[in-house]
């Protein structure tokens, strides 16, 4: 419907132990999980999801650890709006994240292996979107 929201996930690098856990927070939000895939993140996945850190300092560390293991890349999908606040709220800040987030529950109080990714804006999803699920964007003209 018009209130349909979604956001893309990346449950990092350290962290599919936790795959469970996590999902199930994200359940309890009223979310289904419409996309998943497990995979080693290429170069080319990388330049496109971090485009915007790509000339910060920490890049190389972050692009190390994140290309360091199997991630799980979701798409969360809910019918009422507010999804993609309501999962950051329950992911955490980046830095110092409550207790009783995502990144302080399961974390190791390091910045860059922070547990998971969840986009920041209804613009950063679908982009996001589009570089891990370009299927999902595909219109109905390619079935004629
Ligand atoms: P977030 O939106 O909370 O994932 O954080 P940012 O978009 O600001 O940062 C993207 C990723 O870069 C974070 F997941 C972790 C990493 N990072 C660092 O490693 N060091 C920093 O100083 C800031 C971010």
């Amino acid at each position: 419907g018009v209130n349909m929201e979604r956001s893309l996930l990346i449950i990092k690098p350290g962290f599919l132990k936790y795959e469970k856990q996590i999902k199930n927070r994200i359940k309890k939000l009223g979310a289904k999980i419409t996309h998943e895939k497990k995979m080693v993140l290429d170069d080319v996945l990388i330049t496109k999801h971090y485009a915007e850190h790509l000339q910060k300092d920490f890049f190389p560390e972050l692009k190390k650890y994140m290309q360091s293991g199997e991630v799980l890349v979701m798409c969360a999908e809910r019918e009422k709006d507010g999804l993609i606040a309501d999962i950051r709220k329950i992911v955490g800040a980046t830095k110092n994240p409550e207790k009783g987030t995502i990144r302080h529950d399961f974390g190791i109080g390091r910045i860059t292996e922070n547990v998971i990714h969840a986009s920041d804006s209804v613009m950063s999803a679908e982009r996001e979107l589009n570089i891990f699920f370009p299927e999902m964007f595909q219109n109905a003209e390619k079935t004629k």
